[in-house]
């Protein structure tokens, strides 16, 4: 029952222009070619390419002896894609507008398959252009979105051009302040995919929610042969299951699986998982295993844990840009390795597929974003479709990861009405779609009184865990009477502080009393302090600093110690270890599991 409202809630993921389609699963297992690579570029500060005389989309070309044209991809700039903008050339350093990429690409044969343009994100809206047609348009700048192009190639060469704007905008998502750099650009890979024409569009395969005996979920086609048998293998556990589409090409999964070794990050096993139509076949690798909530605990395959993490911007600092490749997601990932964590809280936003599936692969669980952040504008009418849309693309995606066992629908909004139905509307649509994890929202509204912290905003408790970000020693002060912080909370739930620290330029041992030297004992003193306070909290159940790495945030404005970075990181900039690395690492190799 629970997975045929999983999959009638997918049945609304009707593709909008306004959103581009919904993207294909697993589109590293498809036939493609990768349109990644150099682009040619036209940088439109003042938006004049969108209109009738510049019209940048028909790349027009001087034909006769009258003709004149403006603008020329050709002989322009260049730009890498996948790439934010801002990093590739000095004048965009902070650059907020449109830029128009083109490239081309050939076809040899148009008869036998579909072709569909998908783009892994685009930082804020996209507007395609194929052969000089406007074929759709996206907003949202970090989640998979495609357009089928199969009545729109032709034998031959193709021009591809894209519209990219990433002004930040009111009605946006995030809105128009956030605490992280604003890349724009084309920041993921593009791919031309080649399908049959009925093709695997989506699957679910995970563990039941109450049964990990049982495999549940979905198998959807998309294409004029609808109907047709669907085949899952995974041959190392000598399953074989059968089953058929029905008239609209879905079919649910309901099969058993028994002796099967679940995904853990000590041992991270992923299964060969073969799905098979009449006229298409996929393979990819999925893991298994539970996630529950029960009382206090976070039970992960029956077993409660305790969550041992970083909070990690998709940034490389050093190079000042976006990371965008599997040795940037490395990097950042070996670090958060190192530090002996056991998941990761990938900020504020959903970071590239390829992160989550090499985090999967290296035993790191993952809370992935929403970029629902602080001032959002819950009363305007554009909101509630927005939103959703950006929630069901970023399930859609990574719905078959065992690693990820939160969706985080939010950060550190405030109580309104429309905040708080819109959020519990939103946690509801979220277990619609996918019941096999558990949902929070991270929040900061706590009340203090003298030494006690109470948390009491009641989306807390539509939630299945609450998650709090609080910066003791920071934006808030110690209680003066210097006792310890005591938590209390009006819900029967387990507790993460999703966030906590403050800011040290490394290398700085200045003065270790005093929050504006912004010096390493400080912070030192922060952690120190903390990690005493989490020891009192019977219902804690996971902690992430923040964050892993000081990163780009043009509003942090300190001419001497912040220059335009948040300096919050447990490494520098520069990748340099401060003294609270060490003092983090040591807590968690201390830590044990909580008693069940
Ligand atoms: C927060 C936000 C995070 C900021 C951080 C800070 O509470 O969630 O996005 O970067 O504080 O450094 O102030």
């Amino acid at each position: 029952m629970k997975f045929f409202l999983v999959f009638l809630a997918l049945c609304q993921l009707t593709p909008l222009l306004l959103f581009g389609q919904s993207a294909m699963i697993h589109i590293e297992g498809r036939q493609r070619i990768s349109l990644n690579g150099l682009w040619h570029v036209i940088i439109d500060p003042f938006d004049a390419g969108s209109g009738d005389w510049a019209a940048y989309y028909k790349d027009r070309k001087p034909m006769t002896n009258t003709d004149f044209v403006e603008s020329s991809f050709e002989e322009g700039q260049q730009l890498y894609v996948p790439g934010d903008f801002n990093s590739q050339l000095p004048e965009l350093n902070y650059y907020e507008s449109s830029i128009w990429y083109k490239r081309t690409f050939n076809i040899k044969e148009t008869n036998t398959s579909r072709f569909f343009i998908h783009f892994a994100a685009v930082n804020y809206k996209a507007e395609v252009y194929l052969n000089g047609i406007k074929i759709g348009i996206h907003e949202g700048g970090f989640t998979p979105f495609q357009f089928e192009v199969t009545d729109h190639v032709r034998i031959g060469e193709n021009s591809l051009i894209v519209k990219v704007n990433n002004q930040r905008i009111k009605d946006g998502i995030p809105g128009l302040g956030f605490d992280w750099f604003n890349y724009g650009g084309i920041t993921r890979d593009v791919d031309l995919v080649q399908t049959p024409k009925t093709y695997i569009k989506d699957y679910f395969i995970q563990l039941a929610q109450n049964d990990e005996n049982i495999i549940g979920g979905y198998v959807t086609l998309d294409g004029p042969s609808k109907e047709q048998e669907i085949k899952i293998n995974i041959p190392e556990l000598h399953v074989s299951f059968k089953t058929r589409t029905d008239k609209e090409g879905k079919v649910l999964l309901r099969f058993p699986l028994r002796k099967k070794t679940l995904w853990t990050p000590e041992n991270p096993k992923l299964y060969e998982v073969h799905v098979s139509a009449e006229t298409d076949r996929l393979k990819e690798q999925i893991g298994f295993r539970t996630i529950k909530v029960d009382g206090t605990n976070i039970l992960l395959n029956g077993k409660s844990i305790f969550l041992k993490g970083i909070n990690i911007h998709e940034e490389v600092p050093q190079r000042r840009s976006r990371a965008y490749s599997e040795s940037d997601y490395k990097m950042l990932l070996d670090w958060a390795k190192e530090l002996g964590c056991n998941y990761v809280r990938l900020v504020h936003y959903p970071h590239h597929e390829k992160m989550v599936k090499m985090a999967e692969k290296m035993g790191l669980m993952v809370w992935e974003e929403l970029p629902i952040y602080q001032g959002i504008d819950f009363s305007d009418p554009s909101m509630k479709d927005k939103m959703n849309f950006m929630l069901k693309e970023m399930i859609a995606r990574d719905k078959n990861r065992a690693a990820v066992i939160i969706w985080s629908l939010s950060n550190e909004t405030y109580p309104s009405a429309e905040r708080d139905s819109s959020l519990t509307a939103l946690y509801h649509l979220t277990k619609s779609l996918d019941n096999t994890r558990l949902v929070t929202s991270a929040f900061n509204n706590m009340r203090f009184e003298e030494n006690k912290a109470f948390i009491e905003d009641k989306v807390n408790g539509v939630m299945d865990v609450m998650a709090i970000n609080q910066y003791l020693g920071w934006y808030k002060p110690w209680p003066e009477t210097g006792q310890e912080v005591k938590w209390v909370s009006k819900f029967n739930k387990p507790l993460i502080f999703s966030e906590f620290g403050g800011e040290a330029v490394f290398g700085n041992n200045t003065d270790p009393k005093r929050a504006s030297s912004w010096s390493e004992d400080y912070l030192v003193n922060i952690y120190q302090r903390q990690f005493n306070m989490f020891k009192n909290i019977s219902f804690l159940r996971g902690v992430s600093p923040w964050l892993l790495v000081d990163f780009r945030s043009p509003g942090r404005a300190h001419p001497v110690y912040q220059k335009g970075w948040n300096r919050k990181g447990l490494l520098s900039e520069r990748g340099e270890k401060k003294k609270v690395w060490y003092l983090v690492a040591d807590y968690f190799k201390n830590l044990t599991s909580p008693e069940k």
